[in-house]
């Protein structure tokens, strides 16, 4: 019997009727952790990595932070149109990108810097924030997409992984959802054909705790996210998102099966300090005293912790890591600024080789109106977004 066939067996303590009845009790679902929030850790856990490479660890971790904080202030400056910071999240976003090879494909949620990891621009991730649909065009180049419609990227990521599948591809393909997105029919419609063709896909979920307001034990009555996967005939591992080399070793773990043919769903336990946007008040839905116990979870001061333990410290300038990633976000910046300003055809532009005659009627209408009335255009520029 299969680890799996026995939990199933296990038969409830009172009052089943001797019908089997399965409850959640039934499973238990291990937490995966290589360094514990006190630093401590067992050096034979440690994942096969060299210094160069767990120093960079450390670096893309500091620049999905340094990245969100300069987003949020440019978003409060007026030049932007709202944006979703990943603090807190950086363990969970940085040590499973960290897995991932050039050819594989990548759609995101809440995780930016993978698409720096794999090449694509800060201007273009600023183009992309400010609705410029040429972003996505420059992030497909690197097998990248950002979906921000909840959970429609999943049945697309079972999709490309059966494509992948007939081409006999050494690639997976990978969906970075959040907790919400599993409450969403593409969530069960894309995970169940990844089990039922044994496709290779990647979910990683990442259980920050909150879709926008909506805290996940009211929006589930699931124990766990990866307790989920198996229903769908599918291999589950359940990560302290806080710690970045458990999550490395988990997802890593995950896409060897992947690639053989074994749709893997991790999550990534793991907390989003800021608010869901710049649009957010989370003060109206959360406590401080919450957010300080995940403060004090802090990722990066984790894994701090973990390479002065390892001697590697000596290794990190942290200020000038800082300086360069803000050099960097300053040109990035600059050039987004250039581009020139768009016209409203373009919002039309990118679904329809030829426009169907109702939306192109709307944007004859829209560019009328616009001829006729041209303060509207500034009425579009100074609406708040979000
Ligand atoms: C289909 C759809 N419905 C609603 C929204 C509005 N919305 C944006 S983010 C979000 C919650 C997402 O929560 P989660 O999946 O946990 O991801 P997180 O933002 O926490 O990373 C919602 C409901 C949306 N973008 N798409
Ligand atoms: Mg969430």
């Amino acid at each position: 019997m299969s680890d799996r066939e026995s939990d199933r067996r296990v038969p409830s303590a009172v009052g089943d009727g001797g019908v089997g009845l399965l409850t959640q009790a039934d499973l238990s679902v291990p937490t995966h952790q290589i360094v514990d929030p006190d630093g401590s850790y067992d050096p034979e856990a440690v994942p096969d990595l060299s210094a160069e490479e767990l120093c960079d660890l450390y670096r893309w971790m500091v620049t999905d932070r340094v990245f969100s904080r300069r987003m949020v202030n440019i978003q409060r400056r007026g030049e932007l149109g709202t944006f979703g910071s990943t603090r807190g999240q950086e363990a969970s976003i940085i040590g499973s990108a960290f897995t991932l090879e050039p050819q594989d494909w990548l759609y995101v949620g809440r995780a930016w810097t993978p698409m720096f990891m794999r090449g694509a621009s800060m201007t273009d991730m600023i183009h992309f924030w400010r609705g410029i649909e040429t972003a996505q065009q420059s992030f497909a180049k690197q097998n990248s997409q950002i979906a921000i419609s909840i959970g429609s990227h999943i049945p697309l990521v079972a999709g490309l992984a059966w494509g992948m599948q007939l081409d006999d591809a050494d690639a997976v393909a990978t969906a970075y959802i959040g907790d919400g997105a599993t409450s969403t029919g593409a969530a069960h419609e894309g995970i169940n054909l990844a089990g039922a063709l044994s496709l290779p896909a990647l979910f990683f979920c990442q259980n920050n705790q909150y879709a926008i307001s909506l805290n996940v034990e009211e929006q589930t009555g699931a124990k766990t996210l990866a307790q989920k996967a198996l229903a769908y005939g599918i291999d589950a591992i359940r990560v302290d998102g806080q710690d970045v080399l458990a999550v490395y070793d988990a997802v890593q773990t995950a896409r060897e099966r992947v690639k053989d043919g074994n749709p893997v769903f991790v999550e990534s336990v793991t907390y989003r300090l800021d608010a869901h946007t710049t649009s957010d008040d989370p003060t109206r839905y959360r406590d401080e005293e919450e957010v300080q116990e995940w403060e004090a979870k802090d990722p990066i001061e984790r894994y701090r912790s973990f390479l002065q333990s390892e001697g590697l410290w000596s290794r990190i300038d942290h200020d000038s890591i800082v300086d360069d990633i803000e050099t960097e976000f300053d040109e990035a910046l600059a050039t987004a600024d250039e581009l020139e300003e768009r016209r409203v055809r373009e919002l039309f532009a990118h679904v329809y080789d030829e426009l169907p005659s109702e939306l192109s009627r709307q944007l004859e209408a829209f560019e009328a109106l616009l001829e006729e009335r041209p303060e509207m255009d500034d009425y579009i520029e100074q609406r708040p977004k979000g």
